[in-house]
């Protein structure tokens, strides 16, 4: 049976994209039903009938239902096994969910202050501390995972895994806030931004034309 996934306007939900990515960049088969945010009942209503969160994105995988972003990357590495979206290393895997979760529970300031918005035109903000201490503590765990694992390949764990689904957002929040990063950090940027799922995302966020008001205030 194939999976379904459902999944906001790829110009704004960050949360949508990072399931999206984990599936896409391992070539996994599924069906994709785009509703578009915060356009009123109608919308929300058909996000109710896919899952009682009412949030995207969820992942329908026969009788299953699966929301909430970690909760689809989870499933999906368990599901597929050799997608290796978390390393065989109990140690990498321990680190990789640590930063996972860090990012999913966390970094508020950044997400409030720099909203994903893939049409904005790049141009720095003043930020508060509080998403210039969440800026530092990010590349502080780039950094960490490139010094301790660039051995193994290019992106935090070597290979393209769940970590790495869960931080791609932010690559583009440092890249249209122009955010000054050190060099690691945008090595690892540059990684990412050379993926082609991640530039099939972009690719089709930027060809989106709905616009959020509440999104574009910065
Ligand atoms: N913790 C959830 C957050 C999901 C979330 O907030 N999704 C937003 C879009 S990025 C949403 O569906 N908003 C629509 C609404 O609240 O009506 C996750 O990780 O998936």
């Amino acid at each position: 049976m194939a999976l379904t996934l459902v999944i906001g306007n790829k110009n704004y939900s960050s949360w949508s994209m990072r399931p999206w990515l984990a599936l896409r960049a391992n070539g996994i088969a599924f069906e994709e039903v785009f509703i578009p945010l915060y356009t009123g009942d109608d919308d929300k209503k058909r996000i109710l009938n896919f899952t009682h969160s009412g949030k995207v994105p969820a992942l329908i995988d026969g009788d299953i239902t699966i929301w909430d972003s970690l909760a689809i990357i989870e499933y999906v590495a368990e599901r597929f096994p050799e997608t290796g979206l978390w390393s065989e290393d109990r140690a990498r895997r321990a680190h990789a969910r640590s930063i996972s979760a860090e990012m999913h529970s966390g970094f508020m300031a950044l997400r409030n202050e720099c909203g994903m918005n893939l049409h904005r035109p790049v141009r720095a903000i003043a930020l508060s501390a509080d998403a210039r201490a969440n800026i530092a503590r990010v590349q502080q765990i780039w950094i960490e995972c490139r010094h301790r694992y660039a051995k193994l390949g290019p992106f935090l764990f070597g290979t393209f895994g769940a970590a790495d689904a869960m931080f791609a957002p932010v690559v583009h929040r440092f890249r249209t806030y122009a955010i000054a990063v050190q060099r690691e950090a945008q090595a690892y940027m540059e990684t990412m931004m050379a993926l082609p799922a991640f530039q099939e995302w972009t690719r089709a966020g930027l060809a989106e034309t709905l616009v959020i008001e509440r999104f574009e205030t910065v």
